[in-house]
């Protein structure tokens, strides 16, 4: 399997975020891509290949054009009032409040940010144009007939929705290459989140369609991150009636406990979906020592989610998300990716 990478995204690196009621160090970090590009290369997965140029469009396919413009040019007006420290907002208005975009640019963050860890920083808009690209790029090596392929993509995107952004992600890059490959003329795609998160963006993206199927095991929304978002009871609307499958587990889930079963749900779904292509939004915080996740898979298990993930057979996009055991995140992605390529259908 061939991955695409861009060094583009190392510019974006916050300076923290706050949590538990103090500023600490950003889990979300460079060095958590490095590790991911050490791993593919120490194994030789395939190829490492640069992405090609895309520009915004893709972006504004699936996320307003006003929530693009303002990315692309929040740091300038934010370093023009306050000065180059990261731009977090200092208030996140409920959407029952006026659908205005404010002119200042502190209104402007509260009205597209909704968490304190996501701040704009002075990387944050070529780093995510780096990462669509990317995501583009990798959609295209799918849609030209490879089996297979991994966008090594930073930050992760699953939280961003259409007009909004939280949980480390700015721009949705999963739902991009989605959307890219239905413009290309595919018919049906499906997106399966093994994040430990729900994919509250993704889903927010394609709730109301039915050409887009989108599966999401995650910890339980009532316990955790985004906490807003993730039930089982959210199965789509209007069109998309019955084309979103959430399926949420209990902190302290183990492969045993409940975890292989819930993906086999997962991927039985999908295969009564019976898309052209699959993509998998690929988050490794459900390891046993994430630093934020409380579900615990073990090393072993990434291997068993590869081999699982081969038996739906179908040409297969990875999208890489979040896990935040730094020196772990590399083994973990490639134990997936690894076994997918050695798998037998
Ligand atoms: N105590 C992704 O993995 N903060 N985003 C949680 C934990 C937000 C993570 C605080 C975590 C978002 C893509
Ligand atoms: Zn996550």
């Amino acid at each position: 399997m061939d991955t695409v990478y861009s060094e583009g995204h190392a510019v974006h690196h916050a300076s923290g975020e706050l949590i538990s009621g103090e500023f600490k160090p950003a889990f979300e970090m460079p060095q958590r891509a490095y590790n991911v590009i050490d791993a593919v290369r120490e194994v030789g997965l395939g190829e490492i290949r640069e992405p090609e140029k895309h520009g915004s469009a893709p972006a504004t396919r699936v996320h307003t054009e006003r929530m693009v413009r303002f990315l692309e040019t929040a740091w300038d007006e934010w370093v023009a009032k306050r000065g180059e420290i990261d731009a977090f907002p200092l208030i996140w208005p409920s959407r029952s409040l006026r659908d205005i975009e404010p002119n200042d640019i502190d209104g402007k963050l509260g009205f597209y940010c909704a968490d304190a860890g996501t701040p704009i920083t002075a990387g944050t808009w070529p780093c995510v144009s780096a990462g669509v690209d990317v995501a583009v790029t990798a959609a295209d090596m799918v849609l030209n007939g490879a089996d297979s392929a991994f966008a090594a993509t930073r930050p992760p995107g699953h939280h961003a929705g259409k007009e909004i952004f939280l949980g480390y992600c700015y721009l949705n890059f999963t739902a991009i290459a989605a959307q890219h490959m239905i413009d290309a003329g595919k018919k049906k795609v499906a997106i399966l989140d093994v994040d430990y998160h729900h994919g509250n963006g993704t889903q927010d993206i394609f709730y109301d369609r039915d050409d887009v199927l989108f599966v999401s095991l995650h910890a339980d929304p009532m316990e955790v991150f985004p906490f807003f978002a993730g039930h089982a009871d959210e199965t789509g609307t209007g069109a998309g009636e019955g084309y979103n499958v959430n399926m949420p587990l209990p902190l302290g889930a183990t492969w045993e406990s409940h975890y292989a079963e819930a993906l086999d749900r997962g991927i039985e779904a999908v295969k009564d979906f019976d898309p052209d292509i699959l993509i998998v939004s690929l988050g490794v915080d459900t390891y046993e020592h994430d630093p934020i996740g409380q579900i615990c898979l073990k090393r072993e298990d990434y291997a068993r989610i590869g081999e699982a993930l081969k038996g739906i057979n179908k040409p297969t996009l990875f999208m890489l998300e979040g896990g935040y055991m730094v020196d772990h995140v590399g083994v973990n992605v490639v134990d997936v990716l690894k076994a997918f390529d050695a798998a037998t259908v």
